[in-house]
């Protein structure tokens, strides 16, 4: 497509910095395609079963796994894997039986699974790095995003995801949270504070945007969809799309393209999250 082209009427509307989160309810949908990343499952801080009840509710033909689905680096660690975790596998092959083609580009943390790039599992696909073409015909770059991480220069926050602290993060954040249920207070994110609020990391999260972007106008590609920093974002640079899926340990956030070719952010409507 050359550069010039005109973009969707959807797309107009996204300005710098504008988020599109539409919050999903229990109801049966059907995609064209549905994006997730960072679920991050044999690691305490995965929301296994909010993701296990978005995957029952949510249906489409291709089903992107963005990276950092299983968190190999926790499980030589430590052996933690609950059967919410397995529900999520459980739902997914469920899918792939019934006619969802899943593609599954690894990432970081499930970087045990690269040696097997490029096999295919039936309706399986494993791959580092794949293209989707929308229905409007944009192509669009499928990547974790970790690939980047060399660019960017101040990766202080992304070692912090990467690492213990992020871990140790969501844990005191879960225990303030159960204390502020208990005083009739709504869920409070901090680790979602710290990262809109810390300069470093909001400078990190524009490098890593700007190197991601770079990429994807030197492959000729119309946008790219990747996940890594786990902050969900639809936005719109230059005459390109920057798209990233969030995560399943706090975000709890989905891409979805609809049947019309619209691109959304989805949020799961997470219950203890309202209480
Ligand atoms: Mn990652």
């Amino acid at each position: 497509m050359s550069k010039t082209q005109v973009l969707p009427d959807w797309m107009s509307s996204i300005e710098k910095n504008d988020l599109i989160i539409e919050e999903n309810t229990r109801e049966h949908h059907y995609y064209r395609s549905i994006f997730i990343s960072d679920v991050h499952l044999g690691s305490k801080g995965s929301k296994a079963d909010f993701l296990a009840e978005f995957l029952k509710y949510n249906h489409c033909e291709k089903l992107y796994l963005v990276g950092d689905i299983i968190d190999g680096w926790r499980l030589k660690k430590r052996n933690f894997w609950p059967q919410e975790h397995t529900n999520v596998i459980r739902r997914i092959l469920t899918k792939s039986k019934r006619d969802t083609q899943i593609i599954y580009v690894t990432g970081n943390h499930d970087d045990f699974l690269r040696r097997y790039s490029g096999l295919d599992f039936g309706n399986i696909i494993l791959t580092d790095e794949t293209y989707h073409t929308c229905l409007d015909g944009r192509k669009l770059l499928v990547i974790h995003g970790d690939k980047y991480d060399a660019v960017v220069q101040n990766n202080r926050w992304l070692s912090l995801i990467g690492d213990w602290g992020y871990e140790f993060l969501i844990g005191v954040n879960t225990s303030f949270n159960k204390l502020r249920k208990l005083m009739g207070l709504k869920y409070w994110s901090l680790s979602a504070y710290i990262k809109y609020k810390v300069k470093s990391a909001v400078t990190f999260i524009t490098a890593f945007e700007d190197a991601v972007m770079k990429d994807c106008q030197n492959q000729g590609f119309d946008g790219v969809i990747c996940g890594h920093i786990h902050h969900p974002e639809i936005r719109k640079i230059s005459d390109k799309v920057y798209y990233n899926c969030g995560d399943w340990v706090e975000s709890c956030t989905a891409i979805v393209e609809n049947e019309h070719g619209d691109f959304k952010l989805l949020k799961w409507i997470n219950i203890d999250h309202e209480n």
